[in-house]
């Protein structure tokens, strides 16, 4: 593989409800999470976050592992609910004590903290005044993000607003799979609104408490690809795009909501106020992408007798979330983003794969398809940066095993294994060769 430059970042990333456990414990308010998870049906075999990989408890042993493993940077989410339990106003100082000795936990490993604001677990008191349909939500949000900036902000430079804004959106208020669990379009687009807005406004309070620092956004981004090039498939692909992609990174820098998009949803978007556009449109440092699997589109209004034969096809591997292996897709995504969003630097804030991992009698783990993908992958990455696209860090999702939401335990990401039982973690292959990978490439 290519070198990589000298300063590329070399991470891991994990988020607060997926391993930290601890979900009552010192004062933390209940999440919409807690409460989605606590409900009968919600989750695969009626998992919970409560005690997930329990890294409150155990995060100075992760950071040794970490430095083991000779990650250069370590991405993780703060739990809104641990900070302001509810929501906004009272501080917990024990929530703000526990990132506090994180972050000197790390630097004191020369690993970089990167600080995700919001990974989902909102205030559940503040979902019961409507969440994120609700504008009361971003003056809440930039107060936490105010609160959390000034505690970590002289030690944390590198800060992620949201992560994935249309899951939040889309699949916890349209499609009902995630917390809270509703199934109301024109809510999702309002959460949509409220969540760009709040990473708009909490942009320069972070600068202003965190000098020097550099702050972006997360989106998941999945290009699409028409099954074949019928007019129906286009426009299927055109339209998911717009959806997932386009009705996200449009806003950002400042074209507004993609017409189609808006016309086709068919519903006011009258929670739009004078300058929000403006504020969205905020220059941010960064965008983040998390990149995972491409999809192609095939038009659902006709028969397949009307349509034209594909012409695209779906390979045969697959990971264990009915996800293709399609590495070429991180490639196209990336130079598409930069000849036409043109963002100043671009990381890969999440990358990997779920497989059904087995400890083998020997007590290690081999994860050969793991390690298959995240070498392709960036392989990739480094033929975009070969072709200038400024791609300048990389975060496997997910250093641990861990709570994969509406999967529950079911699905394993980590390259470092989880046993749940015992709280053993184990490096998986792929862990050891990323900690090669970085070896060699960050010169150590
Ligand atoms: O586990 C999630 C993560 O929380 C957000 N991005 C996708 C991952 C895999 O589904």
């Amino acid at each position: 593989m290519t070198q990589f430059p000298k300063d590329f970042v070399w991470g891991a990333a994990t988020a607060s409800y997926q391993i930290e456990g601890a979900w009552n414990e010192d004062g933390k308010g209940e999440s919409i999470w807690d409460r989605f998870s606590h409900t009968p049906g919600k989750v695969q075999d009626g998992d919970t976050g409560d005690v997930a990989c329990d890294h409150y408890h155990r995060w100075r042993d992760d950071v040794k592992l970490m430095k083991e493993l000779g990650l250069k940077a370590y991405r993780f989410s703060v739990a809104w609910p641990r900070i302001l339990p509810e929501g906004r106003e009272k501080v917990n100082q024990p929530g703000v004590d526990f990132y506090n000795r994180l972050v000197d936990a790390l630097l004191e490993e020369r690993i970089e903290p990167w600080v995700t604001l919001y990974h989902w677990d909102l205030p559940q008191d503040l979902q019961d005044e409507g969440g994120w349909a609700s504008r009361m939500v971003v003056d809440a949000f930039v107060e936490y993000a105010d609160v959390v900036s000034r505690a970590l902000g002289d030690r944390v430079k590198n800060w992620i607003t949201l992560n994935e804004p249309w899951v939040s959106a889309f699949v916890g208020y349209q499609h009902g799979h995630h917390a809270p669990g509703h199934t109301n379009l024109v809510e999702a687009m309002a959460a949509s609104h409220h969540l760009l807005l709040s990473h708009g406004q909490s942009v320069p309070v972070i600068r202003a408490n965190s000098l020097m620092s550099r702050v972006g956004i997360t989106l998941n981004l999945t290009p699409q690809e028409p099954a074949s090039p019928s007019v129906a498939d286009r426009k299927a692909a055109t339209w998911v795009d717009g959806y997932i992609n386009r009705f996200f990174l449009d806003p950002l820098v400042g074209r507004g909501y993609p017409q189609d998009i808006v016309n086709g949803f068919g519903k006011a978007m009258d929670f739009i106020q004078p300058g929000d556009m403006d504020t969205i449109a905020v220059p941010v440092d960064f965008l983040g992408i998390n990149y995972y699997t491409r999809n192609i589109a095939r038009a659902d209004n006709i028969t397949e007798e009307e349509n034209e034969p594909r012409t695209v096809i779906r390979g045969d591997e697959i990971t264990e979330m009915d996800w293709e292996v399609y590495p070429k897709g991180l490639y196209n995504i990336l130079g598409r983003l930069h000849f036409e969003y043109n963002f100043p630097a671009i990381y890969i804030s999440e990358n990997g794969a779920a497989f059904p991992d087995k400890v083998r009698p020997d007590g290690q783990v081999d994860d050969p398809a793991r390690l298959s993908y995240i070498k392709r992958h960036l392989e990739m990455v480094s033929k975009a940066i070969d072709a200038e696209v400024p791609v300048k860090g990389y975060f496997v999702w997910s250093l641990f095993d861990n709570f994969e939401w509406a999967f529950g335990y079911s699905k394993r990401f980590g390259i470092v294994y989880v046993d749940y039982q015992t709280q053993q973690r184990i490096p998986k292959s792929s862990a050891k060769w990323y900690s090669q990978m970085i070896r060699e490439n960050a010169g150590l």
